[in-house]
């Protein structure tokens, strides 16, 4: 057993701790503010290559697998969640479901321009009804010569207002529903009948955006269905698997920053005549945020690393998910504790992290699901 990371990926933690202290922390408020990320920077992200970082080469990728995506997470966590929350569904959902579930030919001819950052990509699964019930999907794709007619609407799509590429799951046979009968489609943002809805007012992750995407008899080639017909859940589920440990990634990276600038602060702010630190309330705080810390990123690594395996990991990323995202929300509230006041004022970026946490229990499947993923693995195996 080895804990040492490669150290390929030890140079890309650096070169991204870097940008991130660079590029990405001097604008966070501006981001913020403005609900908007500077284009610019956007593309520095693809020069990067952050948007194609764990595919194979050959499909224009990094080469890096789940766990350098996983080291990239984590130390985007250090800063606003809008810049991981536009990559992440891009890679992790949209293009590991193309990566798992498309075609040879698919694969050469979407992933090059999605991992150079040149087309944005979106994964449209949720509905109005079909949130944690994934396959109860009401939109449906119907068959009429050589192609097909899509009807319905998706909501709360990350990156739906800007994704040139759109991986949208529609039943394709009602009577077979997640065993058969949901199908993937690769979506173009030009396809007669497809419309952009409204854009979401959210709680935090201000600068990246939700939508709701609208498909009028939207028209879509045969040869864009995902692989096989009737194989949509299984990649969904697949795609999901990577999004939930990246997201556990990103919860490591945002409780270790929130770690670091707790002990900053504890040990400057002075009260009764002696730093804050000294105080065995405030080290039981910082204590468990470590605890939490160090074992959130061990598992993660391993989850990670046994996706690169080519394992199933369903079970290894709902847990991550889950102890990852509780993590993530404990840490923000205890960094608020420690720093009093000046935690809950607009102008010190602790409030943010204490909104842009919340979600984190809920997307990529309710940390309730993921209990019933993992509860459900361990009564079919025993163990
Ligand atoms: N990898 C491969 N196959 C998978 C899989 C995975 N990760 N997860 C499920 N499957 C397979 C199952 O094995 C099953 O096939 P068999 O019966 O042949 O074994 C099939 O898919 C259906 O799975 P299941 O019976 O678990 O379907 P359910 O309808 O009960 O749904 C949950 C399962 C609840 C886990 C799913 O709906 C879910 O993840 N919901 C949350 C959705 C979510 O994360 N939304 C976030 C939106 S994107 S931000």
């Amino acid at each position: 057993m080895d804990f040492n990371l490669p150290q390929e990926l030890e140079i890309l933690r650096k070169m991204v701790r870097d940008f991130v202290n660079d590029r990405l922390q001097p604008i966070s408020e501006k981001v913020e503010e403005e609900d908007e990320i500077p284009p610019e920077i956007i593309r520095e992200m693809a020069e990067l290559g952050f948007f194609g970082l764990p595919f194979p080469e050959e499909y224009g990728g990094g080469g890096m697998g789940e766990l350098g995506m996983a080291v990239l997470l984590e130390e985007l966590g250090a800063t606003s969640a809008a810049f991981s929350n536009v990559l992440a569904p891009h890679v992790e959902l949209a293009g590991m479901s193309i990566l798992f579930g498309g075609t040879e030919e698919q694969k050469k001819k979407y992933l090059p321009p999605m991992c150079a950052g040149e087309k944005i990509a979106c994964f449209a699964l949720t509905e109005p009804n079909a949130g944690s019930d994934a396959a109860n999907l009401a939109t449906r794709a119907e068959r009429r010569g050589d192609r097909y007619i899509i009807n319905g609407s998706k909501i709360w799509i990350t990156n739906g207002n800007i994704a040139d590429i759109i991986i949208v799951y529609a039943l394709t046979d009602p009577a077979l529903r997640a065993r058969g009968g949901i199908t993937a489609f690769i979506v173009e943002r030009d396809f007669p009948g497809f419309k952009v809805g409204k854009v979401d007012r959210k709680m935090g992750l201000r600068g990246s955006h939700t939508a709701e995407l609208i498909f009028e008899n939207m028209e879509v080639p045969a040869e864009n269905v995902l692989g096989e017909v009737g194989m949509g859940f299984i990649t969904a589920m697949k795609a999901l698997d990577m999004g939930r440990i990246g997201l556990a990634a990103g919860a490591v990276g945002a409780t270790q920053k929130l770690l670091e600038m707790s002990i900053q602060w504890a040990n400057t702010r002075v009260q009764f005549g002696r730093p804050i630190a000294e105080n065995q309330a405030i080290q039981w705080m910082l204590v468990d945020m470590a605890i939490g810390a160090h074992a959130g990123r061990l598992m993660t690594y391993h989850a990670a690393w046994k996706a690169d395996q080519g394992l199933r990991v369903s079970r290894e990323a709902a847990m991550v998910k889950t102890f990852c995202s509780e993590l993530a929300n404990r840490a923000a509230d205890l960094a608020v504790q420690i720093h009093g006041g000046i935690g809950y004022m607009k102008e010190y970026p602790l409030e943010r992290a204490y909104r842009d946490a919340r979600i984190l229990k809920i997307y990529e499947g309710t940390n309730e699901i993921q209990r019933l993923v993992i509860a459900r693995d361990l009564l079919k195996a025993g163990k």
